[in-house]
């Protein structure tokens, strides 16, 4: 970093440029008078030719959840700002989420005057306690002096691997007194991670060149470190099936002969060597066990991250690295390239049946005539209908698993799920961010009818802002991805039923959008033709066949 000439203004001037040198244009907010600095700051920038777009939302979770979303698909940075007390605490959700799946973004909170502090001022609350465990960096700038140094701070650690969501607040007199400090300029290599060990490559190298079945899983922060190119070189160069998953999906796109996530189980549980890059041990990958089951050997596990405390540290591993991933596929490339490796053809081509098959039987299910509809039949008349570079954002339970066995992307960062805090509610404020971050591609939301209850009210930010997304909703009337394992454990079940067939098509209308109720399979298709056309926010809201549950075998727990 070099720093450019001093700058002197008020301490939101300065937060807004040191915001925008870290690339930040657009700022996720709801009114509050503790953070109106931000605003003029927003405001006086972009008058001198600086923009820098305040984009308005109606709750404090969409503000940071479209933070987080912007995070994701942008690799910049997202910036929410949120107001004293309430604000704040209403934005919690989304970074635990964005903790979970270390996606970069920088909250900036009011907070009550210093000159107040202890005596009872409105909203008067310490954030820190709050916020720190669920942020990986988070401070009270106590003075305008320290704002810029302080904003630089927040939005350095955002960047850098590994990446994730961070915390500012500043006192409110202070916030609107004047200061000076450092705008920084930000380099292009600004936040890589470090070199990863040579010899750990060269390790890991021979593992796979000796390995007879071995098996690659792509995650989140192969995209998030920007090593997408470069692992899709390694995965073509080496011929090694892969599967991906998060921000991962799309890197070997979807119908690519080494994508293998359709053959999932066959994968994991005939593979005797399993690499995991840019995802944790967690429990969508089984706690880092994979296969051992009728008495044949696991398989052996290596993992690489983006940097070391990432390397999970309750998995048996044959070997690990960490550094920035680029270099990793690089390195291993080069190291695989010098020795002899072992012949998969069979594996590989078994993999691919497998993976035909699972099409094969998909085709049915994605073709249903049942009447309600199976949510699967959604599918069936949108992902013809995507274009490439569409964006598909998944916020529900069962309908958005469905997504997750249809929908394979065509290239990385165009799939936004919640990762593993899998928290309801994210889906308009990632449509508010995704319509924003690409301007000419689709946006498609898939929606539960339960989780769009969260913040279907922000279709009035969407409309306010002349934001046209397709909202499509699998309506089972029903929290269907609750409801059938309460069935499966208990044999009856509560709390799980909505009101039936709702028209929320009809609220997305109250609010400014557009919209439409459908019963029968064959006229989805042209819903969807109508909503990609209409140019404003369009719900499709699909009345689906609640029986028609998402195939499971464990609660994920
Ligand atoms: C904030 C939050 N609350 C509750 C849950 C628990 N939960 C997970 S899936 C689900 C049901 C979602 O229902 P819906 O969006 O209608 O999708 P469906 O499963 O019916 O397709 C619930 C309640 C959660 N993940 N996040
Ligand atoms: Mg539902």
């Amino acid at each position: 970093m070099t720093d450019q000439p001093d700058l002197t203004g008020h301490a939101g001037q300065l937060a807004v440029a040191v915001a925008q040198a870290h690339g930040v244009d657009t700022m996720f907010t709801l009114s509050g008078a503790h953070v109106f600095p931000m605003y003029d700051g927003a405001v006086k920038a972009t008058e001198e030719g600086r923009p820098m777009r305040l984009l308005d939302v109606r709750h404090e979770q969409t503000a940071a959840f479209a933070a987080e979303a912007t995070g994701k698909l942008t690799r910049v940075p997202g910036l929410a700002v949120l107001t004293a007390g309430p604000g704040v605490t209403n934005g919690v959700s989304a970074m635990a989420q964005a903790k979970f799946a270390g996606s970069p973004m920088v909250v900036v909170g009011g907070r009550a005057p210093n000159n107040r502090w202890g005596t009872g001022a409105l909203q008067e609350i310490d954030h820190l306690p709050i916020v720190g465990p669920v942020t990986k960096h988070a401070a009270t700038l106590m003075t305008a002096g320290d704002v810029a140094a302080g904003f630089h701070d927040a939005f350095t650690a955002a960047r850098s691997s590994h990446r994730g969501p961070t915390y500012v607040d500043v006192p409110m007199d202070e916030f609107f007194n004047v200061g000076t400090g450092a705008v920084p300029v930000i380099g292009a290599d600004a936040g890589r991670g470090a070199a990863p060990d040579t010899d750990a490559l060269d390790r890991i190298a021979a593992l796979i060149t000796g390995a007879e079945r071995p098996l690659l899983i792509l995650g989140t922060d192969v995209w998030a470190d920007r090593a997408d190119v470069a692992a899709l070189r390694f995965v073509e160069a080496i011929g090694v099936p892969t599967i991906t998953n998060g921000m991962g999906r799309g890197i070997v796109p979807g119908g690519h002969p080494l994508l293998v996530t359709k053959a999932r189980g066959a994968a994991i549980n005939g593979a005797d060597l399993v690499v995991v890059v840019g995802t944790p041990l967690d429990f969508r990958l089984g706690y880092g066990i994979f296969g051992g089951k009728d008495g044949t050997a696991a398989a052996q596990v290596v993992h690489i991250a983006d940097s070391s405390d990432q390397v999970s540290p309750h998995a048996a591993l044959a070997a690990s690295a960490s550094g920035d991933l680029t270099s990793v596929f690089d390195g291993l490339l080069a190291a695989a390239e010098r020795s002899q490796r072992t012949d998969w053809s069979a594996w590989v081509s078994s993999l691919q049946e497998t993976v035909a098959a699972a099409a094969a039987k998909d085709a049915e299910l994605l073709s249903a005539e049942a009447d309600p509809v199976h949510p699967a039949r959604i599918y069936g008349e949108l992902v013809p209908r995507l274009a490439d570079d569409a964006v598909v954002i998944g916020d529900g339970g069962d309908f958005v698993s469905f997504a997750g066995k249809f929908v394979e992307p065509k290239r990385p960062g165009c799939w936004l799920d919640p990762g593993p805090y899998g928290c309801l509610g994210a889906g308009l404020g990632a449509a508010i961010a995704a319509r924003i971050a690409r301007p000419s591609s689709q946006v498609a939301l898939l929606l539960g009818d339960g989780a769009a209850g969260f913040s279907l009210m922000d279709v009035d930010t969407l409309v306010r802002h002349d934001l046209p997304v397709v909202m499509i909703m699998g309506n089972n009337s029903a929290w269907g991805l609750e409801k059938g394992p309460m069935q499966m454990l208990y044999g009856y079940d509560v709390a799980a039923d909505l009101a039936p067939r709702t028209s929320y098509d009809s609220v997305v209308k109250a609010l400014g959008g557009a919209g439409e109720t459908v019963t029968d399979p064959k006229q989805i298709g042209r819903a969807l033709d109508r909503a990609f056309a209409a140019g404003a926010p369009y719900l499709v809201n699909v009345i689906t066949d609640v029986d028609a549950a998402y195939p499971r075998a464990t609660f994920g727990i």
